[in-house]
């Protein structure tokens, strides 16, 4: 197993974990660009957006809803961004999907 981010779920690779059920966990980033920026992540093995599937709706949607969920309780009452990166020109630079959540600071638009 080669992705990162699968070393993460199992717990071979350490990181500063937020929230973990069947489908996701979510972890603050190493790289942090905001006061509050952790990722939400899939389970399974997805490497870019585009290889989410029609029937991966409800799993799409989870993320979604947790990513909102976790900014509240992150104290993101303000407002926050959600961004995922998908390949080269998205900047994306680890294959398994994540969902970058972002807070605690004003964000500017548009992004670099
Ligand atoms: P992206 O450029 O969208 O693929 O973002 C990847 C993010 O993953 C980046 O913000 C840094 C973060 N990241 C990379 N390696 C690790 C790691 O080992 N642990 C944690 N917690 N975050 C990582």
């Amino acid at each position: 197993m080669e992705c990162l981010f699968c070393k993460i779920i199992t717990g071979e690779i350490p990181a500063r974990i937020l929230y973990e059920d069947d489908q996701v966990v979510a972890f603050h980033d190493v790289n942090p660009q905001a006061p509050v920026h952790f990722l939400v992540i899939p389970k399974r093995h997805i490497a870019t957006l585009d290889d989410l599937a029609d029937n991966d709706t409800t799993l799409a949607g989870h993320i979604l809803l947790t990513a909102q969920r976790l900014a509240a309780q992150q104290g993101c009452s303000q407002g926050f961004r959600v961004v995922m990166n998908c390949n080269e020109h998205g900047g994306q630079t680890v294959s398994h999907i994540h969902m970058h959540v972002l807070g605690q600071r004003q964000m500017h638009w548009p992004p670099g």
